[in-house]
């Protein structure tokens, strides 16, 4: 019998082979659910609207030899697909754009050559830098409570100098970087949300923008882990 010849068996039948082609997925976090990193692969992994399981990994779990085995580098977050085990948040979102593209999913990076170099460009110096304004504005201020004590020279420093390249980037009244979401803007907003959380001076517009995508489905669904008491 073919398909459409019973419509309710013909539905089981999708229904089925849906379930054997959807990605084998997994996403390993650690239980504290700080980690700007394991944000940015579980922000992709939903913007891409793949379904993933959770797993919470630490300590001496996460430096098992059959970890270090599969995954090389033994961090968090570890996104598992069939076989292969990946560290690197980076790694990891360009991999998901890679293996799963458009048109037929949603997209991480810009399409314009320019703007992917641009967001590549941002991610990396979040990653490299700002260590002082990342120590002295941790993201437990954001996911847990936030401490306002006044930052060094250095720190305010490196915050006026992300409050000045975000200035650069986003235009008054825009919610996002270039004219589509980006996963970079997901970076951007975590940095940033490090000063507005706390409560530290940002213009008008660089705190909407960071709001803005703070409200984002992706960004609400991270936040339903983290605990609403530390
Ligand atoms: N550069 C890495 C950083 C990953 C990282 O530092 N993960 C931390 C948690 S935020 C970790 O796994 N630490 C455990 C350890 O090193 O033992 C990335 O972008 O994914």
């Amino acid at each position: 019998m073919t398909i459409w010849g019973n419509p309710p068996r013909a539905a089981a039948r999708w229904d089925r082979l849906a379930r054997v082609t959807e990605p084998k997925l997994t996403l390993y976090a650690e239980p504290s659910w700080v980690s700007p990193w394991v944000f940015h692969v579980m922000i992709a992994l939903e913007e891409k609207r793949l379904p993933y399981t959770l797993e919470v990994i630490w300590g001496e779990e996460l430096h098992r030899d059959d970890i270090r085995e599969r995954a090389i580098i033994d961090k968090v977050p570890i996104l598992v697909h069939e076989d292969a085990w990946i560290t690197e948040s980076i790694a990891i979102s360009e991999y998901l754009a890679e293996r799963f593209p458009v048109p037929d999913h949603p997209r991480l990076f810009p399409e314009n050559l320019v703007q992917r170099a641009r967001a590549r460009q941002i991610m990396s110096a979040l990653r490299t830098g700002f260590f002082a304004m990342r120590q002295e504005r941790p993201t437990t201020g954001i996911f847990g409570v936030p401490e306002g004590k006044p930052m060094s020279k250095e720190a305010q420093a490196e915050a006026d100098e992300l409050v000045r390249i975000a200035s650069a980037l986003i235009r008054p009244g825009a919610t996002t970087m270039f004219e589509e979401w980006c996963i970079a803007d997901a970076d951007l907003a975590l940095a940033l949300m490090r000063l507005v959380a706390v409560g530290d001076p940002v213009p008008q517009a660089i705190t909407d923008y960071t709001t803005a995508q703070w409200r984002r489905p992706s960004v609400q669904k991270f936040l339903t882990y983290v605990p609403t008491r530390r």
